[in-house]
């Protein structure tokens, strides 16, 4: 009988599939690994067909449904090599921290441009409000609210805001994205203390997180819905984009881009570029556009800043 579930994870050789709500380990068929050649065969959150008890091994992994969306980051060993870590991700949960490590707008501008550049629609959690009493953390909710983006403002440490996320987790494949120190598995655990993730200590000086989670997992939330922990990896989905696809992953860019004189342009140093005149305007932040020419400029340099 072949039954169709979702891979919850990779357990030394074998993938742990979620079949209807039973946790069940599978192998992977020779076949799909000799056609996958240099690629994964199985990456977490694929959709997979399942035999079960059909072969001496238990149950077998006989066929991999197309992906939605890839989440990928270059691979260690070969960086023009590409490392799919999660597929069929529909919604992206951009995590950043008010204080500890310091609230990055670069940052969370690249997570959010590769969110929008993979088809995945993207929300802004600001965790650890209880640090920052005098609310500094506020102008920039503001920023990408005005943008259109659903911002959340919560504690992982006091409770506040969670029931927020939760309601935006439910029924959809979510991933947490983000610098490391900056709560994701801390949020994830409030969301449900069973899941009982590793979180790890900020460098008191430096303010940096210890790159505590290290693999990718699907949980699966109790009440609907799957979620992706994710280690603090800048390289995320930027890393093999185009120079003249960048300007589509911000909306404020994107919406402007026809009314520029060059259809080719990259909003820098075009003459009759719109992009620029609405920066001069005060109608783009131009804390986004820096962003967006510091992310060009790493694009150029092939500086995928793991
Ligand atoms: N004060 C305060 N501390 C928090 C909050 N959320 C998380 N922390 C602390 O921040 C530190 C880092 O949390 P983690 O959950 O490990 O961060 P992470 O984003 O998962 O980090 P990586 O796995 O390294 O990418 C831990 O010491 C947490 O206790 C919060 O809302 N308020
Ligand atoms: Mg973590
Ligand atoms: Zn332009």
């Amino acid at each position: 009988m072949i039954e169709t579930g979702i891979v919850l994870r990779h357990e030394g050789g074998v993938v742990i599939v979620d079949l209807g709500g039973d946790e069940v380990r599978a192998v992977v068929r020779k076949a799909l690994k000799r056609a996958a050649g240099r690629r994964k065969a199985v990456v977490v959150g694929d959709r997979v067909d399942v035999e079960r008890g059909g072969e001496a091994e238990g149950a077998v992994v006989v066929g991999v449904h197309a992906r939605r969306t890839e989440l990928s980051r270059p691979d260690p060993g070969n960086p023009r090599k590409e490392h799919i870590l999660v597929a069929n991700v529909d919604e992206v949960l951009v995590v950043a921290a008010a204080r500890r490590p310091e609230f990055s707008a670069g940052i969370v501008d690249r997570f959010l441009a590769a969110a929008q550049l993979r088809g995945m629609d993207a929300a802004l959690v600001i965790n650890k409000i209880d640090l920052d009493p005098t609310g500094a953390y506020r102008t920039a909710a503001q920023r990408y609210r005005e943008l259109g983006y659903t911002v959340l403002e919560v504690s992982a440490q006091t409770g506040d805001g969670i029931e927020d996320v939760r309601a935006l987790l439910k029924d959809h494949v979510t991933t947490l994205l983000g610098h490391s120190g900056v709560g994701k598995s801390s949020i994830a655990n409030r969301l449900d203390p069973a899941l009982s993730l590793r979180t790890g200590e900020v460098h008191e000086s430096s303010g940096q997180g210890m790159h505590t989670t290290t693999t990718i997992a699907l949980l699966r939330l109790p009440w609907g819905g799957y979620l992706v922990d994710t280690p603090g990896i800048r390289a995320f989905g930027l890393w093999d984009v185009g120079e003249r696809d960048l300007g589509s992953g911000f909306r404020e860019i994107a919406a402007r881009a026809n009314d520029c004189r060059f259809n080719d342009c990259l909003h820098e140093k075009e003459p009759s570029c719109a992009v620029k005149a609405a920066v001069e305007s005060g109608a783009i932040d131009p804390v986004r556009y820096e962003s967006y020419l510091r992310i060009l400029q790493t694009l150029r340099e092939d500086a995928v800043g793991y």
